[in-house]
């Protein structure tokens, strides 16, 4: 454990330096699974986010006047850090966070992979060379930094996503200021250590820890010229409003989903079955991509609902650093209130429930973890009607409806395509046409076929359509959020024009 995160009431990183800052509020980093706190962490203010973008902009000309490659070998640094602590890491995001253990070290497995996709896309830095129409002229384009990224994160990937939006902004050349989630504190520290350990020069990375006031305060600032958030809906839309009002200011958001998966008559049920468990339970319902409803045809209906539900029935949720636990707990009780109100709404709009492990047995509680934030699985069957609330709110928990379909694929991707989110879906099908009628109609941003409707490979963009996201956190289509771009037009020859 990181000294910082349990001698004392730790800081904030600004400047190089850890500092104390301007607040004398403090608050707790909780393990969701025990209840019990795990440190202390001092709470941003306006003020901390004002320094630590005065640091940022301070930096921002000699950081950007090094190459490429220079600017990479710090990242460099820290993907060797992230692998050789990768264990010790990935207890720590279980910890915090009360992912199982597997997905704990998962999510700092895909911290290194970002990193290391940033750092290596230094030895090719995009432009165009871009033939001009008159002879003797050289025309191309180059991108150049935009200045200070503020990077406002969530707790469900408490590593992976920060680096998603760090890595590519500090490889291209702008400094950041991060706001890690109030949920995780702990992990932020540890990053923050990283980039101290890395020797990072001084201002080029920030860290202001504390709640939405200073995410707030790190969207409303002249001095910020793109904004990179994951997390809700609801803030993700005011932070596009707020940075819309302001010309030269760009926000990459992405947001939840209500994500669907198909099963087609002709299916591979084992598939379908594992799709569905894995995107509804892992990580207890709380990814983006996680599925609340499952679009199932008629012909398949009824083996795939039985075959589903006694899995559902039977899932191991208890202590997430016990490898043989499938389902950790809710982040905090605020999240067990909304997870519960969710399937209170799906039973009063005339859900027939099929698994209700929302309060689990005490039996199934592990010893010494009463107090932790525990939530099972929710499983029911409604007849589809678009304007249920239940079909198109986002749960974020391990609750999900099963919807039962007639027709051909067109009448599945109607039900899919109906929710005002947009991030990702999947279809299992064993058709070839109904596959390639899915990739090319799904409203998504993410479209899995024969996959469990989860996972982010670095390399592709990230990221959703409609209320889901705005922008693509992720691999070349980052670099547009973080990037300015220069058309450059040299006459090389005599002549004068
Ligand atoms: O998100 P918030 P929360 C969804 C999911 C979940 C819900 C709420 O449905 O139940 O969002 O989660 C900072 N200006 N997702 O409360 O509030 C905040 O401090 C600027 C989906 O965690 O959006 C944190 O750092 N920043 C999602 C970050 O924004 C503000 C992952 C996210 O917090 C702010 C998480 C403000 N006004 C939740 N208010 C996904 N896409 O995976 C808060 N923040």
């Amino acid at each position: 454990m990181s000294q910082h995160a349990t001698a004392h009431v730790s800081g904030h990183y600004i400047g190089g330096e850890w500092i104390d800052g301007h607040g004398s509020v403090t608050f707790e980093s909780e393990n969701p699974a025990t209840g019990e706190s795990l440190a202390t962490f001092r709470r941003g203010t306006a003020a901390d986010v004002d320094a630590a973008l005065a640091a940022a902009e301070d930096a921002f000309e000699e950081w950007r006047s090094l190459s490429y490659i220079d600017r990479a070998e710090y990242l460099w640094d820290i993907y060797h850090e992230l692998r050789d602590r990768h264990a010790e890491l990935g207890e720590i995001v279980s910890r915090e966070c009360g992912k199982e253990i597997s997905e704990g070290k998962a999510d700092v497995t895909e911290a290194w992979h970002m990193v290391e996709w940033a750092a290596g896309n230094a030895r090719h830095p995009h432009g165009d060379v871009v033939p001009s129409e008159v002879a003797g002229k050289d025309s191309y384009m180059r991108r150049k930094p935009r200045g200070v990224v503020s990077c406002i994160t969530p707790w469900n990937f408490p590593v992976a996503i920060p680096f998603w939006h760090m890595a590519i902004a500090l490889v291209e050349g702008n400094t950041v200021v991060w706001k890690p989630a109030e949920q995780t504190p702990w992990c932020g520290q540890i990053i923050a250590e990283m980039f101290e350990d890395a020797g990072i020069p001084d201002g080029v990375f920030n860290m202001v820890q504390g709640y939405g006031d200073a995410g707030s305060a790190l969207v409303d600032d002249s001095r910020v010229d793109t904004v990179l958030f994951t997390g809700s809906a609801e803030v993700g839309h005011e932070i596009a409003d707020t940075v819309g009002g302001e010309p030269g200011k760009l926000a990459a958001c992405e947001m939840g989903g209500k994500n669907g998966i198909i099963v087609t008559e002709d299916a591979d049920l084992d598939i379908a079955v594992h799709s569905a468990v894995m995107s509804s339970f892992k990580t207890t319902g709380q990814r983006c991509v996680s599925a609340e409803r499952l679009i199932v045809h008629t012909d398949v209906y009824d083996e795939f609902k039985a075959r589903f539900v006694e899995i559902a029935e039977d899932i191991a949720v208890g202590d997430p650093l016990e490898a043989s636990t499938f389902m950790g707990p809710a982040i905090e009780a605020d999240h067990v209130a909304k997870i519960r109100s969710h399937n209170e709404l799906a039973v009063e709009e005339g859900a027939e429930v099929l698994v209700d492990r929302f309060e689990l047995e005490a039996a199934e509680i592990p010893d010494g973890h009463a107090e932790g934030h525990w939530v099972g699985p929710f499983v029911y069957e409604i007849e589809y009607d678009g304007d249920l609330r239940c079909l198109n709110e986002e749960c974020f928990g391990p609750h999900v409806a099963l919807l039962e379909y007639d027709g051909d694929v067109e009448r599945a991707l109607e039900i899919h395509n109906d929710t005002p989110y947009g991030l990702a879906g999947a279809i299992i099908s064993e058709d070839y046409r109904q596959l390639n009628a899915f990739r090319d109609r799904a409203d998504v941003g993410l479209a899995y076929a024969n996959l469990p409707c989860i996972g982010a490979e670095v390399q592709l963009p990230f990221g959703g359509v409609k209320k889901s996201g705005n922008g693509y956190p992720s691999a070349r289509e980052a670099i547009e959020a973080v990037t300015e771009r220069t058309a450059w037009t040299m006459n090389n020859s005599t002549e004068i024009e």
